[in-house]
This record gives structure tokens, C-alpha cells and sequence, in this order.
């Protein structure tokens, strides 16, 4: 029982958690790893969202709004730590969700599946097997897509990403969102817009936002996307973490 009154009470709550969840199975070994680096970056930033995380999450939203066909990718820890947050931004985005997961095995498949039809969720997509698509026909477990989903989207959010797997998204030519406490990641420079930022706290924020600017027209929205630069909005995350001086690009 961690005491409410510890100074890093939030983050070993989070860690409770993913524990958890890799005691149930559905979060992969690697997702210990990968919260564990998140908590470093996080711990850097001060566990507070950054200005410019915040602009980058308006803008975020915006292009959600105006999407076509928008998808919320989500994977083992994404899901353990922004269920209901994931299912209550879709539907203020007008998003479909689906998991893609990096380490796939029909059991975490079905235990995720589960979680969220007891959440209320009941069209996850990515979890029939034989309804996977490959991505501009790359033959690799990194390009995997459902056709109603991924597949056909022309923007996909994603959060604790692998490099490889944001790459072959963003060459596919749909515009990728991403959330990466990290913002020296692959998938952090590879985006064309990044949110350095815990999901924790970014998902939250998007669904507020989602609520003030579904009633902007396209104009409004096209106009709060344009001026953004995502790579002079991870340099400010990066003066902001003052790690500027390890950044390559
Ligand atoms: O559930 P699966 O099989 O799809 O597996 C997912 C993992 C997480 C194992 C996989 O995608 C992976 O290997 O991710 P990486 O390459 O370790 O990247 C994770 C990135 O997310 C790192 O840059 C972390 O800093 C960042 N990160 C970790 N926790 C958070 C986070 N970013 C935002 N919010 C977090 N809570």
C-alpha cells in the first residue's frame, strides 16, 4: 500500500499498475521496460505537461476533428494505463480505436479484447487475424492494419510506438499523431505531430479540447493546424527538458 501522502505517489501508482497488468498477461515484458524509460523522461520534465505539449495537443485534436477516417492505435500499456480516456476521446473525435501490438499473441488478444468490451467498448478493431491487412503491402508484423481501420485511415494516433512501425506509417502517407515522453524517439522526429507528454495527462487534456473544438468550423481548424512545426515544437520540449545539447537534429 503506497501512502497518498509519498512524495512520488502518482508515479508508483503507475507503476502498480503496469505491474498488474503484466501479472494479467496483456502488458509484454518490453512494455516494463518502455514505461520504465517514459517515467526517466517524465521525471525530467517535472510530471507536468509542457507548453508545448499543450499546443501540440490542440493541434492534435483539430486534426483528429477534421479526419476522414481517424484511429486511436492503442497496444498493451497504452490500454492498462487511458482505457476509458482512449474510448471517451473517440467518441468525442469521431474515432475508431484499434490495437496493434508489437508483440502479438492470441492471448494478450483476447484478454485486451475482453477489457474493453467490460469497458463498454465493443468495435475495437485489429483483433481478427484474418481480417490483417499489410501496409503498402510490406510484408512485416510492423505494417500490420485492419481495413476498416488503420488501413484505410488518413490519421492515426499513436502512443508508446515503436520507430519502425511509425515509419512505415508515416511513409504510407497518413499523418500520424504521436505521444512520446521521449522526444530524441524515432517515432518522436518521425511524426508530423508529437505530443512529449504522459498519456496520463495528455489523453485527459485531448478529450477537453475535443469538447471546445467540435463546434469550430474547418476553417477555424485548418487554421490552428497550419502554422504548426513539429520539429520547432520538439526542439522547445527539448530547451524546455534543457537536453538540447543531446539532440542530433
Ligand atoms: O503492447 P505491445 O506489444 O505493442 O508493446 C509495446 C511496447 C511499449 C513494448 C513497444 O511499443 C516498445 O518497444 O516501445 P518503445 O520502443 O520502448 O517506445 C516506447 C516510448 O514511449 C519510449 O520513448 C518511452 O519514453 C515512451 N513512453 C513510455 N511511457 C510513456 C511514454 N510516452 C508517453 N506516456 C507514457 N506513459
Amino acid at each position: 500500500m503506497i501512502p497518498k501522502n509519498h512524495p512520488r505517489y502518482e508515479s508508483l501508482i503507475l507503476r502498480e499498475k503496469i505491474k498488474e497488468a503484466h501479472k494479467k498477461g496483456y502488458l509484454t515484458d518490453s512494455g516494463m521496460i518502455a514505461h520504465g524509460r517514459g517515467e526517466a523522461f517524465d521525471y525530467l520534465i517535472g510530471e507536468k505537461t509542457m507548453p508545448p505539449a499543450n499546443e501540440a495537443i490542440k493541434v492534435a485534436v483539430a486534426t483528429l476533428i477534421q479526419a476522414k477516417n481517424s484511429v486511436i492505435s492503442v497496444n498493451g500499456n497504452s490500454t492498462e494505463l487511458d482505457i476509458d480516456e482512449f474510448i471517451e476521446l473517440a467518441k468525442n473525435t469521431d474515432s475508431k480505436i484499434e490495437l496493434n501490438l508489437f508483440y502479438r499473441n492470441k492471448k494478450r488478444v483476447e484478454i485486451i479484447s475482453k477489457l474493453y468490451k467490460d469497458h463498454g467498448y465493443e468495435n475495437l478493431l485489429g483483433i481478427d487475424d484474418k481480417k490483417i491487412r499489410y501496409i503498402d503491402n510490406i510484408d512485416s508484423p510492423r505494417a500490420t492494419a485492419s481495413e476498416e481501420g488503420i488501413y484505410k485511415s488518413d490519421v492515426v494516433l499513436v502512443s508508446l510506438e515503436d520507430g519502425d512501425r511509425a515509419e512505415v506509417l508515416v511513409d504510407s502517407g497518413k499523418k500520424i499523431i504521436a505521444i512520446d515522453l521521449n522526444p530524441l524517439s524515432r517515432t518522436a522526429k518521425m511524426a508530423n505531430i508529437t505530443i512529449v507528454d504522459n498519456i496520463v495527462r495528455t489523453i485527459p487534456l485531448m478529450i477537453e479540447y475535443a469538447k471546445k473544438l467540435n463546434s469550430k468550423d474547418e476553417s477555424q481548424l485548418k487554421e490552428l493546424i497550419s502554422d504548426f512545426s513539429n520539429a520547432k515544437n520538439l526542439n522547445e520540449s527539448l530547451k524546455y527538458m534543457e537536453l538540447s545539447k543531446l539532440s542530433k537534429s
